[in-house]
């Protein structure tokens, strides 16, 4: 082979892996791009979707203010009370769906109840919590564990407390509330406090910003049994048909017999606090939100308390 062919031979080669780089080279930043594009469409997206929820958040507040206008109760067979199926969201910028329901809070144990004016523990809503604990067939230990976990001292309740030195000791570390909660997912941290066990108890209770009243018109099964030592499941579940067409018309009447004495005060017909959960889907993207409204029964209007995205 003489020196010139050789030569030409090397070109060719070259120019082939050079032609071969660069198809490369040009692949790799047009998936880089395609990338970049997807991710940018898929943050906008998700901005899209929490506008349109944080968005129904006022007509929520309008359903409830036409409530309060119309009614002095509240009951499941009210307007709020109703699931909306999917609605389309048909914007030029956007299209998608959205969902949602507004949850009665009243219906569900306050677990602040616990606490009194003075930051101690309230004996007859520890009873009633220890009820409802036993209602879900869920360890009644827990009861103490949160006592502790609210309260405003590092004593542990004997047996069933934990505070601070137990806290302290995992890995990784973190110290008790001693204060009253802002979620219920702050129950997750307990001591003892399973995901099983969270998950059956976090659709009975919630954490409001004051003391509030059973509204016995929503309540869960589980809480209401929760309202005095006496009251069976089957007795529960009869108090739920009875209250099956608009609710109880004479709830006083009907709970005097069965209520704690003590509780009597803290049932109910009426509310002021509701959750929305509002999920918006946008394309691919999906976005729950919940946000937690104060109905002031005085007509002043519905209040945003408290906002979280994706958990409650
Ligand atoms: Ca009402
Ligand atoms: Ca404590």
């Amino acid at each position: 082979m003489s020196f010139a062919i050789r030569v030409r031979g090397v070109a060719l080669i070259t120019a082939l892996l050079i032609t071969a780089l660069v198809g490369s080279v040009a692949a790799s930043l047009s998936w880089d791009n395609a990338l970049d594009v997807r991710r940018t469409m898929v943050m906008l997206y998700r901005d899209q979707a929490i506008q349109v929820a944080v968005g129904s958040e006022g007509w929520v507040r309008s359903i409830l203010q036409d409530d309060l206008a119309n009614s002095t109760s509240d009951h499941l067979g009210e307007i709020w009370a109703t699931e909306i199926p999917g609605l389309p969201i048909d914007a030029e910028a956007v299209q998608g769906e959205i969902y949602g329901k507004i949850e009665d809070l009243q219906g569900r144990f306050n677990i602040n109840n616990l606490l009194d004016a003075n930051g101690e523990i309230d004996q007859p809503f520890f009873e009633q919590y220890e009820r409802l604990l036993e209602a879900l067939d869920l360890d009644v230990r827990l009861a103490g564990v949160t006592a502790d976990w609210l309260d405003a001292d590092q004593i542990e309740r004997i047996p069933d407390g934990a505070e601070d030195p137990l806290y302290s000791g995992l890995t990784p570390a973190y110290r008790t509330a001693n204060r009253p909660i802002a979620s219920v997912t702050e129950l997750a941290a307990l001591d003892g406090m399973d995901r099983e066990s969270f998950a059956i108890l976090s659709p009975h209770v919630t954490a409001l910003p004051e003391r509030t009243p059973i509204n016995v018109n929503t309540a869960t099964v589980a809480v209401l049994q929760s309202l005095g030592p006496n009251i069976r499941q089957t007795d529960a579940e009869g108090l739920v048909s009875l209250r099956e067409d608009g609710g109880f018309t004479d709830y006083a009447g009907v709970f005097a017999p069965l209520v704690e004495p003590a509780l009597q005060q803290w049932i109910s017909e009426s509310t002021n606090f509701f959750q929305l959960k509002a999920v918006v889907q946008i394309d691919t993207v999906r976005i729950s939100l919940f946000t937690v409204l104060y109905r002031d029964q005085g007509g002043s209007g519905v209040t945003m308390i408290s906002r979280s995205l994706g958990t409650i």
